[in-house]
């Protein structure tokens, strides 16, 4: 694999210019191109620039408004709800998430149900959010059907991602954000393309038979992580995203896509709790207490310290040059 350097500002700068080249205005192309060049600084690589070209596929399908203005209404004073009308999640995320902080620090718990969106990202800048103002995060969203259901050979769920983070004041958050599938489908996407095997385990090819080989995957299924428990957390996430938003399960999502290879239109739910208001004072030193004890205990790292560590580094990011000549390509 041929990889170039580029400066985390490139990055930026080559994730808005494709997307305004695409039909953006600039407070979409700025809200995507801020997602993208947080995840190339941090190292979440299948969800940066590697997501590019979908973005454009449902930019240029139609299937997605690169001009769409969210608009905000609250159905409770703790329940907001952001009508994407078409956009990428990240322009509905940054709407939102704002009022979402504010419903929770006042009320001590609330939720932001995203609908009329197209999600591609990784979930951490949205529980990181609210983690970063002293609050814990939950998120989650589903995608179209790409994992089996524990028993099953046949997809059902999305990969499902679910988010977490907890503050730590003075330290970095707590963030854990991972696909209930026992792989992301850009990591086997990945994989692919470098030419790496998975672990066995990770899924299984067009005959339902378990494979390492991530482009068989790709055309057959993945499984949940963790057997039957992971597959039940991938159901709560298909309830809370769909729903409880309102908005398409994956097997809708997938019967409605236009089949771009870019993001369908789905939803997301976003919790909010402030520890503050429930556990009450004196909980930071509590919780310190805790994560002093575990981080202690060798071999242990916080979920998040990867990335935290890789944000320190303000250097260039090593890109795959074919995917940079792909993105070129779409301006
Ligand atoms: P990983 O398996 O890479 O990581 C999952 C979590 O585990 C991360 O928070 C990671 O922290 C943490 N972690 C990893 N290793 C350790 C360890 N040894 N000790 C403690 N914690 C650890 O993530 P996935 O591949 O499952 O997901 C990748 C991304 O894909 C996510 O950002 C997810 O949101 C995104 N995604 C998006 C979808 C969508 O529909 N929009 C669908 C599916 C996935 P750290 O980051 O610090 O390594
Ligand atoms: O990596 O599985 C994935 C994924 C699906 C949608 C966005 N990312």
């Amino acid at each position: 694999m041929s990889i170039k350097e580029l400066s985390l500002e490139a990055i930026r700068d080559l994730a808005k210019n494709v997307m305004v080249a695409n039909g953006c205005d600039a407070a979409n192309a700025e809200a995507l191109a801020d997602i993208i060049y947080r995840a190339e600084r941090d190292g979440s690589h299948s969800h940066g620039l590697f997501r590019v070209p979908g973005y454009v596929k449902a930019l240029r399908s139609g299937k997605v408004d690169g001009k769409a203005k969210p608009t905000i209404k609250y159905l409770t004073p703790a329940i907001i709800q952001v009508d994407g009308h078409g956009c990428f999640a990240p322009l509905a995320q940054a709407v939102g998430l704002p009022a979402l902080a504010e419903a929770t620090e006042k009320i001590g718990i609330a939720a932001l149900s995203l609908i009329g969106v197209h999600h591609f990202a990784a979930l951490w800048p949205e529980t990181e959010f609210l983690a970063d103002r002293g609050l814990v995060g939950i998120a989650c969203t589903a995608y179209m059907p790409s994992v089996a259901p524990a028993g099953a050979t046949e997809a059902l769920f999305g990969t499902n991602p679910l988010s977490f983070a907890w503050p730590r004041p003075g330290h970095n958050p707590v963030v854990y954000d991972m696909a209930t599938a026992s792989m992301a489908m850009g990591d086997v996407q990945i994989a692919a393309r470098d030419g790496r095997d998975v672990p066995l385990g990770t899924g299984l090819d067009a005959d339902g038979k378990l494979t390492t080989d991530p482009a068989a995957i790709a055309k057959g299924v993945l499984l949940p992580f963790g057997g039957y428990k992971g597959s039940a957390i991938a159901l709560m996430v298909e309830l809370l995203a769909a729903g409880m938003t309102g908005e398409q399960f994956s097997f809708e999502a997938r019967e409605n896509d236009n089949k771009d290879g870019g993001p369908p239109r789905g939803g997301e739910m976003i919790i909010g709790m402030s520890p503050a208001l429930i556990a009450g004072d004196g909980w930071q030193d509590h919780v310190e207490g805790f994560m002093q004890k575990m981080t202690k205990i060798d071999g242990v790292r916080m979920p998040g310290e990867r990335r935290h560590k890789n944000r320190l580094d303000k250097g260039p990011r090593q890109i795959n040059v074919e995917l940079i000549e792909t993105i070129n390509g779409l301006l």
